[in-house]
């Protein structure tokens, strides 16, 4: 340490405005380092006090290490340099006489040991440019956001406006569907009771014709089981049809025949088809001659034992008056292969009844419709095209005149109901999004709600990051592949003093071994809507910087310039 009188010498006073003051003190503290009448230095946390030769006098006295402002002796120091033209700065007493320019007007360096040039008027010049540049770009950016916060305010005013519009048309909305859906169910009442009428008349017109189909399929049988037309079916016309074979052992006999007949010896064609037949055709099979098995070709039934078939005669006696001439032509019969006749006996009677439709298809005549009160109305004169026939067989026939007309009154009630619920629908839809945008927060003046709707990307060496603005973030691999969400709009995020200066999106797609992936817009302000720059400060966890006019306040803060003092 050198002798403080020698030191003394080097208290160095310098003066800035009206108050001088020893080396490396600041303007604002210059009122310390007044001497007084006793001329006595307090430290200026005011735990000691000193002669005043004590200051600068590269020994450190005070604990807060304000005796040495001007020289390196204290290790907490602090050294100010005026840099008059720019702008005074502080540093750390250890860079005082350390052989580097910190200050632009070289006053850290007095020892002799380098020459430092002043710049401070050459970097004051450039400071000043960037002060006005940022100056400009903010005066320029706190325009826009008036512009854009004049149509957010706007925006939203239409928004509550229409949704009040929407509010009140809801109920009248919501009135005419009731009205609606009271006409539609009082045109709905009738129009089902004339369909259930026209459904039940044509279940019984089905049966029926399934009914007569089988009596005429039980005729057929009868015919041709009685093989020595005496007009009774008995014993011995029945041992020579295999499938009466109860045993399986290859012969039916008498037995086996009698009990198919209920126990008796012989029936008559009445009670055959009434009595006999529901319990045989499952299993019937008439005798078919073996040249017709070969070549398809339908031919009347064998006659059992070598004996002449006779054609079955409708005038045979005993034939119920009441049943129609049987509309099926033996052939039908015959043109089943034995195959086929096995898997019709697995099928259930639906399936039978539908087979009769099939086969009686080619000589149905064309049928009645039903009308409303359940009766059938004559038919249209035949037509000669047979995939009318075929269809009108099988398909329900027409509703009649008077269920056509409910049924268009039902259908202009159901339109007429489906307009109204349709159009309570699209209201309470708009409502709700409606009611979504006027909950978002848009800034203190509505001047982020441009941003809303829009999406900004920025691509860095893999990935494309993309921000749509209060609705979710995402990223994209430059090479292909994916999106993955890195999550979706969930709050301002910006500390109590600055809350509009970033938003979180959160609940992004989980990382693997991680938490779920979520962003940090930071907001600045800028020329444009940008965004700037992505990345990740920790493991899927994003932050973006995204510059905007809104975010422009139209002062110049100390960082905005710190990088230009840097240089
Ligand atoms: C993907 C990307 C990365 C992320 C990893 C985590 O590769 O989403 O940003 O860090 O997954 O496994």
């Amino acid at each position: 340490m050198l002798p403080k009188l020698i030191l003394i010498c080097c208290l160095a006073v310098i003066t800035s405005g009206s108050i001088p003051r020893p080396r490396g003190v600041a303007d604002s503290n210059a009122s310390h380092y007044q001497p007084n009448s006793e001329n006595v230095f307090v430290c200026i946390d005011g735990s000691q006090s000193f002669p005043y030769t004590y200051v600068n006098d590269d020994y450190c006295d005070c604990a807060d290490g304000s005796d040495e402002p001007g020289t390196s002796a204290c290790p907490n120091g602090k050294f100010t340099c005026t840099n008059i033209g720019h702008r005074p700065l502080i540093v750390p007493a250890s860079r005082v006489n350390d052989g580097v320019c910190d200050c632009c007007d070289g006053t850290d360096e007095y020892s002799g040991n380098i020459a430092c040039v002043n710049t401070c008027n050459e970097l004051g010049k450039k400071h000043k440019e960037e002060v006005e540049r940022i100056m400009k770009l903010q005066e320029e950016g706190v325009r826009k956001k008036k512009e854009f916060a004049e149509s957010g305010k706007k925006m939203k005013e239409e928004k509550k406006a229409r949704l009040e519009q929407l509010q009140a048309d809801r109920e009248a909305a919501e009135t005419e569907r009731q009205e609606m859906e009271a006409k539609k169910d009082e045109a709905e009442a009738p129009e089902k009771e004339a369909k259930d009428r026209h459904q039940k008349a044509w279940d019984e017109e089905k049966a029926r014709r399934s009914a007569e189909k089988d009596a005429a399929a039980g005729m057929t049988a009868f015919n041709e089981l009685d093989s020595n037309n005496d007009n009774f079916v008995d014993v011995l016309e029945m041992v020579v049809h295999n499938e009466f074979d109860i045993d399986s052992n290859g012969v039916v006999s008498e037995e086996e025949a009698k009990e198919h007949l209920e126990e008796v010896e012989k029936v008559d064609q009445d009670t055959f088809v009434s009595k006999i037949w529901p319990n045989v055709k499952q299993i019937y099979k008439p005798l078919v001659p073996e040249e017709a098995q070969s070549d398809g070709e339908a031919s009347p039934p064998a006659e059992p034992q070598g004996e002449t078939a006779t054609p079955p005669t409708p005038e045979t006696p005993g034939s119920p008056d009441s049943l129609p001439p049987p509309p099926l032509d033996p052939e039908d019969y015959y043109e089943e292969d034995e195959e086929e006749e096995e898997e019709d006996e697995d099928e259930d009677d639906d399936l039978d009844d539908r087979d009769d439709f099939d086969d009686s298809s080619s000589t149905a005549t064309p049928l009645p419709s039903i009308s409303a009160d359940g009766t059938l109305v004559s038919p249209d004169p035949p037509t000669n095209d047979v995939q009318t026939q075929d269809d009108s067989d099988e398909k329900m026939p027409d509703y009649d005149d008077e269920t056509k007309v409910l049924i268009e009154a039902a259908d202009v009630a159901r339109n007429s109901f489906n307009a109204a619920d349709e159009k309570l629908k699209s209201i309470d839809r708009e409502i709700s999004s409606l009611q979504s945008y006027m909950n978002l927060d848009f800034g203190n003046e509505e001047e982020f709600s441009v941003l809303k709707d829009q999406c900004f990307e920025y691509t860095d060496r893999e990935y494309t990051y993309k921000l749509c603005v209060y609705e979710r973030a995402s990223q994209r691999p430059k090479s292909g592949g994916s999106e993955t969400s890195l999550g979706t709009w969930g709050r301002w995020s910006g500390p109590e003093n600055d809350r509009y200066s970033s938003q979180l999106y959160e609940r992004g797609q989980n990382c693997w071994n991680g938490p779920d992936r979520s962003v940090k817009v930071h907001f600045k302000c800028g020329p444009e809507n940008q965004l700037t720059n992505a990345y990740e400060p920790s493991r899927c966890e994003y932050a973006f910087d995204f510059i905007t006019p809104v975010s422009c306040s139209g002062k110049v803060s100390p960082l905005d310039t710190h990088a230009h003092d840097e240089l």
